[in-house]
């Protein structure tokens, strides 16, 4: 089954206006990429570069479960939706450590997202001491049949791949380590699924960069990237995009 392949950028809590000029780039330079190309801004820029953005998708970084409501300092699905955003990324690694997210916060987040017509990128990954401790894929096992909805389908769900111990320290797993990984997760996607978690993409993300991407690209049932550091400037992002 062909699946479009996404370059998904993570700017985490990085830019400001100033910064809106790197969309500028990748959308005059990327107009013709085969891949989906997307941006996750901080929420203060969503709104803008949404409206500049031309062929490159935006989202956001995290959605509250909630429509609306007492919650300072939070965002809804809907609200980002309304600001100009297609997908949101949830439960990566840093909302897990730093907001004590667990899988059914993930999982409510995600059906959230889902109603209020969003691609939600979920993320799983193992720690280092997990990986260690041979624990990696019941690990992945669990945040995959805890994070997601029963009703995910593969044009409204995205899986990241992102081992913890790879993010922004410079480490990559094996090609190996990433093809068993990306194997396992279809595998349970599919057999919870059927033919929807065929349909949903697998994306790498820890320490992705151009001098990396293609040889990642090039493993089975890696259908793009979710990508950090090398995501801030355009010109480096470009050069992942280049490789999908
Ligand atoms: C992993 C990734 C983006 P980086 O968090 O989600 O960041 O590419 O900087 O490792």
């Amino acid at each position: 089954m062909a699946r479009r392949k996404l370059a998904a950028g993570n700017w985490k809590m990085n830019g400001t206006s100033a910064m809106l000029a790197e969309i500028d780039t990748l959308a005059r330079d990327h107009a013709d990429a085969r891949c989906e190309i997307l941006i996750c801004p901080p929420a203060t820029l969503i709104a803008r570069m949404a409206e500049r953005a031309g062929p490159i998708a935006v989202g956001g970084q995290d959605c509250h479960a909630a429509d609306s409501g007492a919650h300072t300092g939070d965002i809804s699905a809907g609200m980002l939706r309304d600001a100009g955003a297609s997908h949101v990324i949830l439960g990566h690694s840093e909302r897990r450590a730093d907001h004590g997210e667990d899988d059914a916060t993930v999982r409510a987040k995600a059906q959230a997202a889902l109603s209020a017509g969003l691609v939600a990128i979920v993320c799983v990954g193992e720690t280092l001491e997990q990986r260690e401790g041979g624990e990696t894929l019941d690990v992945i096992s669990g945040q995959l049949a805890g994070s997601l909805p029963d009703d995910a389908t593969g044009a409204a769900i995205v899986v990241a791949y992102e081992p913890v111990w790879a993010i922004g320290t410079g480490k990559v797993p094996t090609l190996e380590q990433i093809g068993e990984v990306h194997a396992h997760i279809r595998a349970a996607l599919t057999d919870r699924f059927g033919p929807e978690g065929e349909a949903m993409r697998l994306l790498y993300g820890g320490s992705v960069k151009s001098a990396n991407a293609g040889d990642i690209f090039a493993v089975a049932d890696v259908d793009g990237a979710l990508v950090g550091g090398a995501s801030l400037k355009a010109e480096d992002f470009g050069g992942i995009v280049a490789a999908l």
